[in-house]
């Protein structure tokens, strides 16, 4: 019983330990040092090392290394037939929910507009908003989305969520479907992106979505670059329709150093930390899995390869 861990930044010593001590009899191999190929009935895997996963003929289940598993599904020699399991991790969703508070609550208690004020040495008082006021958006309602949904909900601001199909969660106001979606923007001042992405969200978040919002609207996008149209953000920024964007994903990761985001006055560039996945907590569910699958049972958190996500 082989797991091979592939991530070219990934801690193999540390997930191999952490995987050790849930399931001592679990081989692991952390790439490049796979061994003999066929041994490998599970690959732990991240980024464009999928690219290996067509050499592994015995391979069980693939798991990504991530919540998000755009990075298999978008391949199309990814093994057929074998299931896609993706990373539901506690300690990545609570530091999803820290992040994601961190820079509403920033837009919400409009710290950019004082940063601004302070480079001008202008002290001046802003209207504040209470938090039953403040109408926040969130695009997906899943593990993360719905995290984050929830805590804003605790702290009483008035939340609302839009997915795929039509849910109901106390404290949020849910639309679902592109039917839904210019209701849902039309009373979003802060909207966050928490979608995965797939061929319907693709570019998302563009000029038609940004002209939907209010004016002044600020936007955050912690799911994925390829979500955001590039220059129609720039656009809606500059013709002051949006006041401002937090991004912590991009099309190009590392983000190029000639790219507009990283002096645009108004875009805020954090490079892809707003939450990592950690051996020590994620581990558990990894070796859950290899137990559910030896024992015939149904594995959790599994993709749907055809939905996407
Ligand atoms: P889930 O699969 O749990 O939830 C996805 C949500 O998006 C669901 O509510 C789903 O709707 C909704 N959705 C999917 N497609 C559509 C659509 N076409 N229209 C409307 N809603 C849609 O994902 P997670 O919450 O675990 O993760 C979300 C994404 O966050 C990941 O895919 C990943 O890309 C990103 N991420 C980014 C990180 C970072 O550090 N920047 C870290 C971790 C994740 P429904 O409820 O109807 O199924
Ligand atoms: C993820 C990520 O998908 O870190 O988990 O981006």
């Amino acid at each position: 019983m082989t797991l091979l861990f592939a991530c070219r930044d990934g801690d193999g010593a540390d997930w191999a330990a952490a995987l050790h001590a849930d399931m001592p009899e679990l081989d692991v191999r952390v790439w490049p040092e796979t061994g003999d190929p066929d041994d490998i009935s599970y690959a732990l895997v991240w980024g464009e090392l999928a690219a290996e996963l067509p050499r592994f003929a015995n391979l069980e289940i693939i798991f990504s290394l991530g919540a998000g598993v755009e990075h298999l599904l978008e391949r199309d020699d990814l093994p057929a037939g074998v299931p896609v399991v993706r990373l539901v991790d506690p300690a990545l969703c609570a530091g999803k929910v820290e992040f994601a508070l961190m820079r509403l609550l920033q837009y919400h208690r409009r710290m950019p507009d004082y940063a601004a004020q302070q480079r001008a040495r202008q002290w001046r008082e802003l209207a504040q908003t209470l938090p039953d006021e403040r109408r926040i958006g969130i695009m997906g309602l899943g593990e993360l989305g719905g995290a984050v949904a929830g805590a804003l909900a605790g702290l009483g601001f008035d939340v609302a969520g839009w997915t795929r199909s039509r849910r109901t969660m106390a404290g949020v106001t849910c639309y679902a479907g592109p039917d839904d979606l210019d209701r849902f923007l039309n009373r979003t001042e802060i909207l966050l992106c928490l979608l995965p992405l797939t061929p319907d969200t693709a570019d998302i978040l563009n000029a038609d979505l940004f002209a939907a919002l209010p004016h002044g609207a600020a936007v955050i996008n912690l799911a994925r670059g390829g979500h955001v149209v590039d220059d129609d953000l720039i656009a809606a920024l500059d013709s002051g329709h949006l006041s401002g964007a937090a991004l912590d994903v991009f099309r190009t990761e590392p983000l190029p150093p000639d790219h507009p985001f990283w002096t645009h006055e108004r875009i805020a560039v954090t490079p892809h930390i707003a939450v990592w996945s950690r051996p020590r907590t994620a581990a558990g569910m990894v070796c859950d899995n290899i137990r559910r699958h030896r024992a015939g049972e149904p594995l959790r958190h599994a993709v749907d390869r055809a939905r996407g996500y």
